[in-house]
């Protein structure tokens, strides 16, 4: 395939609630969507790159000049084999993870496309449907326990509570109390230090799946000491962002447990090697979630139909976060389990246009 052009927009979608983690608040969701075009084909891909470095390090101010100035205009007028055929292009900048995974998730949508394959089919996903949980954002007790309620009765096949410093114990007894059996996990987003081992610890007693990312953001050392010390399972989001950190993690024993968020690691080729070593390790994964729209959670469900993503993934209904849509399909999980959008080949699902247009800015092209 021949990359003929490139659009590039900003999309920006508000949230139904705010979105509360340790790092902070959420209320909108400003992301690019990149669509590439070649021999009557169009692909596309979602950004996952916050407006500020408060997840990790990778900004939309940068990634936006670094797409425009630098990758786009080495990859548009250009011939590719495969997707893995970018590396030459990618590889040699450091790291825009995020902005180079845009670019290759485009082209594998291309590529798909362009194979009459579903993206699944494409990647080697063995699955029609993904086992979903929810990401429940911090708020007051009680409104987590509803909140907890409603999601089990939906059937979300687990539970994630965002934990900070203070908000930890109380709201797992609670929680614990009055679900004992659910699959609970939490998600402190690199709240805590090797000196709160002791609370860390009494985490064990809730039974808890596993803890992600529990440390800092670019830690796998100290994740390893406080494994060496926990029952409870280290789950590694942040620390993980290529296959040598996953390698160095899995060897040090800092994570038994791994959220693949295929933004986060540079794009589907990346996933895919993580997604092996883990299974090589005996460690499982499963597909992570940054709030995305329809483009980036069907990104997220056909990732996740690969074998070793045998833990349920963050990617809920689309209905929890936003009013509308931006893809025409509705992406919604029934019983715990979202189908793999298959509205034609590669991401299966369609832009609504008409709407796109209302939440964006007037697309910038390259050719
Ligand atoms: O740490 O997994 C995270 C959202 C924004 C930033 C970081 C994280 C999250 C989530 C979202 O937990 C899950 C979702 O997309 O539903
Ligand atoms: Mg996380």
């Amino acid at each position: 395939i021949r990359i003929e052009a490139a659009e590039l927009r900003l999309v920006r979608l508000p949230l139904l609630t705010p979105f509360v983690i340790s790092t902070g608040t959420v209320t909108e969701k400003l992301f690019p969507l990149l669509t590439l075009r070649a021999e009557g084909l169009e692909g596309h891909a979602e950004g996952v790159m916050d407006p500020l470095p408060d997840y990790l390090e990778e900004t939309l101010p940068a990634a936006l000049p670094f797409l425009r100035q630098a990758v786009l205009p080495q990859v548009v007028g250009q011939r590719f084999e495969s997707p893995a055929q970018l590396a030459p292009i990618l590889d040699p900048w450091r790291g825009h993870r995020m902005a180079k995974a845009m670019v290759e998730m485009a082209v594998w949508d291309l590529w798909a496309k362009a194979l009459d394959l579903p993206l699944c089919a494409a990647l080697g996903g063995v699955r029609e449907t993904v086992e979903v949980g929810v990401s429940l954002g911090i708020t007051d007790i009680p409104a987590t326990l509803d909140r907890v309620r409603a999601a089990l009765e939906a059937g979300y096949r687990r539970v994630k509570l965002k934990i900070r410093r203070g908000h930890d114990l109380a709201l797992l007894a609670a929680v614990r109390a009055e679900f004992p059996d659910a699959k609970l996990t939490v998600d402190a987003n690199t709240d805590y230090g090797l000196g709160d081992l002791p609370l860390l610890k009494s985490m064990d007693r809730f039974g808890l799946d596993y803890i992600e990312q529990p440390l800092a953001f670019d830690d796998i050392q100290d994740h390893a000491k406080l494994q060496a010390q926990m029952l409870t399972a280290i789950c590694l989001d942040e620390s993980i962002r290529s296959a040598t950190d996953a390698r160095q993690a899995l060897t040090a024993d800092a994570a038994r447990v791994v959220n693949i968020k295929v933004g986060r690691v540079g794009g589907f080729g990346p996933a895919r090697a993580i997604h092996d070593l883990c299974a090589a390790f005996g460690v499982p994964v499963w597909c992570g979630g940054m709030l995305e729209s329809g483009i980036g959670r069907a990104q997220n469900i056909h990732l996740a139909t690969l074998p070793n993503f045998t833990k349920p993934g963050d990617t809920s209904s689309a209905s929890r976060y936003f009013r509308r849509d931006i893809v025409e399909q509705p992406l919604e999980a029934e019983a715990g389990l979202m189908a793999v959008p298959r509205h034609g080949p590669g991401l299966g699902v369609t832009l609504d246009r008409a709407y796109l247009a209302t939440v964006s800015d007037a697309p910038e092209f390259f050719r």
